[in-house]
């Protein structure tokens, strides 16, 4: 990308002439400053960069990939500057043991994106907080009430009713082309917001669309949350002028999403307040976090922080799975086949979900070819410190490039085939132990919806797979369809995929 449409794409052009003055003179600062302190030794190396903007121009719309030619050229662990941030990627396990094991603690804070500074919202982040208090206790919460095995056992009757209504919607549109991404979102989007507030938030069918602006606020929502290049945060000196409106902008998208639930809370509030009231009425989330006496800033941006973190990522994880089984058709045979042998009553159980060896391998091979968050969320250096031998300075913004390492020859044999029998009789593991395959991240800061997130999957492809045959409309060749991706907080497919479901012909089950 050349700097004139790098301007052009984030809308630089207008405040250019305010800012190239501005810049100048800061540079001149800078400069002057940087003479007199003394420079960071001993920084991972880089690329060259250009003043003021540093190597911004290098990143372009799909930062996993040129981060990942960068890395080709200057190593497994380099340094860029964007704007005037320090920025630090790692590519080879070697590197993310060094920052997500190594240095964990002083290397797992966070920088807040410009979007998502809101005065009364952010002190109550999970996901934006550093490593303090409330970010331990939201954790502590969240773990015990939805992400336990009592939990997820308690939750099981959801998932599995909202799983069914996919079903049936699927069995009614037999022999239509669907928009699968639609309707896995709707499905996991409702399963969450029934756990959290015993409703449906999200209409299946939303033929008058009065749902739509809903799930267009939280999309516009987690468009934010997945930019790479926030300029605000580049260029501090430029924040007051609040260069995009920005923050005025997501707020007003927050209100919009926060009114979809304002009524229940308050509903709420008043039963959990009174005094007939014991704890073993709690039936949701909600609940839980009234109990707590969280304010109704805490609820909103826990709960939005969990539809942002928990839908799209999931989604998108199934989506890319349907493509793979979609072009082998030789892995599609294979998982029908475990599933004929291993499940033979008409739900499927937890037990008989982890005796799904192939399914498991399957699930593997997809996150290290797709893991659905290429970067993982940006790490922030709390204190200067030492990875590999080179130094990583404080409040240096830090990604580690899972996407480039699952794609890594060194690492894994014809990396880019599709090929779930590697994982047969491998150890190897997402959970966070294992280095080259980190799709939900290691360390303080992993993933701490994993394991609803995989039990959504397993279920979700396991039931698809055992009820439907599906394909490609109009007989198109499954060797050639697009399987571009598009860089957000999660990495979706570039165009949707669309698809014809038939039902199966005989249940063996039944
Ligand atoms: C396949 C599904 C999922 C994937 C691949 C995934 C991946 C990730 C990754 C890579 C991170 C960042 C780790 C880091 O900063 O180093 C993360 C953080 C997070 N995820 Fe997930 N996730 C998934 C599902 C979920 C679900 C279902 C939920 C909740 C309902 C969830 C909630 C969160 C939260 C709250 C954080 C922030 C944790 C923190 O900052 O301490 N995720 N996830
Ligand atoms: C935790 O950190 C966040 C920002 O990183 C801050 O807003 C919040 O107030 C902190 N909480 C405590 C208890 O210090
Ligand atoms: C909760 O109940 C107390 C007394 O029972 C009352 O003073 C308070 O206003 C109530 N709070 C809410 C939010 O209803
Ligand atoms: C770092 O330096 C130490 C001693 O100076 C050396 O033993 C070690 O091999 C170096 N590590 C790397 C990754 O270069
Ligand atoms: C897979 C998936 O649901 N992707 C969605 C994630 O959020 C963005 C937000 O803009 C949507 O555009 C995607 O469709």
């Amino acid at each position: 990308m050349d700097i004139t449409s790098f301007l052009r794409d984030n809308n630089l052009a207008f405040p250019l002439f305010i800012l190239s003055t501005l810049l100048f003179i800061s540079l001149i600062f800078k400069q002057t400053k940087l003479i007199f302190s003394k420079a960071i030794k001993n920084l991972p190396p880089g690329p060259p960069r250009l003043p003021i903007i540093g190597n911004l121009h290098q990143v372009g719309d799909r930062p996993h990939v040129s981060l990942a030619k960068l890395a080709q050229s200057f190593g497994p662990l380099i340094s860029l500057r964007f704007g005037t941030q320090h920025v630090v990627v790692a590519s080879s396990p070697e590197a993310a043991m060094g920052i997500l094991k190594t240095q964990d603690r002083h290397l797992s804070s966070r920088i807040v994106p410009t979007a998502f500074q809101q005065a009364p919202l952010i002190p109550h982040s999970l996901i934006w907080s550093e490593c303090n208090q409330t970010w331990k206790s939201l954790r502590t919460l969240c773990r015990a009430e939805l992400f336990s095995a009592k939990a997820l056992e308690a939750h099981s009757r959801l998932r599995e009713e909202k799983l069914g209504k996919l079903v049936d919607f699927l069995r009614r549109e037999q022999g239509r082309v669907i928009d699968v991404e639609d309707m896995v979102f709707t499905t996991l989007f409702n399963t969450l917001s029934c756990i959290i507030f015993g409703k449906d938030l999200l209409d299946f069918e939303d033929e008058h669309g009065t749902r739509d602006e809903l799930k267009a606020s939280m999309h516009a929502v987690i468009e934010y949350g997945g930019r790479v290049k926030d300029v605000g945060s580049f260029f501090p000196m430029l924040e007051r002028f609040d260069l995009h409106g920005i923050r005025k902008g997501t707020m007003k998208l927050f209100d919009k999403v926060f009114a979809y639930w304002r009524d229940i809370i308050e509903e709420r509030r008043v039963e959990v307040n009174s005094s007939r009231w014991s704890s073993e009425q709690a039936q949701t989330f909600l609940d839980r976090m009234l109990e707590n006496g969280f304010s109704n800033n805490q609820i909103n941006q826990m709960v939005m922080e969990l539809f942002v973190a928990g839908t799209n990522t999931t989604t998108s994880t199934v989506i890319w799975a349907m493509t793979e089984l979609v072009r082998h058709k030789e892995v599609m045979s294979k998982l029908e086949e475990e599933l004929k042998n291993k499940v033979n009553t008409e739900k499927i159980t937890n037990f008989q979900l982890s005796k799904l060896t192939y399914l498991q391998a399957f699930i593997k091979e997809n996150f290290r070819l797709h893991p659905p968050v290429p970067l993982l969320l940006p790490h922030m250096a709390a204190e200067t410190c030492e990875v590999m031998n080179y130094s990583i300075p404080k409040n240096a913004k830090i990604f580690v490039n899972v996407w480039a390492m699952g794609r890594d020859a060194k690492l894994w044999d014809n990396p880019l085939s599709f090929n779930p029998e590697r994982f047969i009789d491998s150890k190897l593991d997402f959970k966070g132990q294992d280095f080259e395959l980190l799709p939900f991240g290691s360390g303080r800061r992993i993933c701490p919806g994993l394991p609803s997130g995989i039990k959504s999957v397993e279920l979700i492809l396991a039931s698809l797979t055992r009820e439907f045959d599906w394909g490609l409309p109009n007989g198109e060749d499954p060797s050639k369809l697009d399987m571009d991706d598009k860089f957000g907080i999660a990495l979706k497919r570039k165009t949707p995929l669309k698809l014809i479901f038939k039902k199966k012909q005989a249940s063996e089950y039944a």
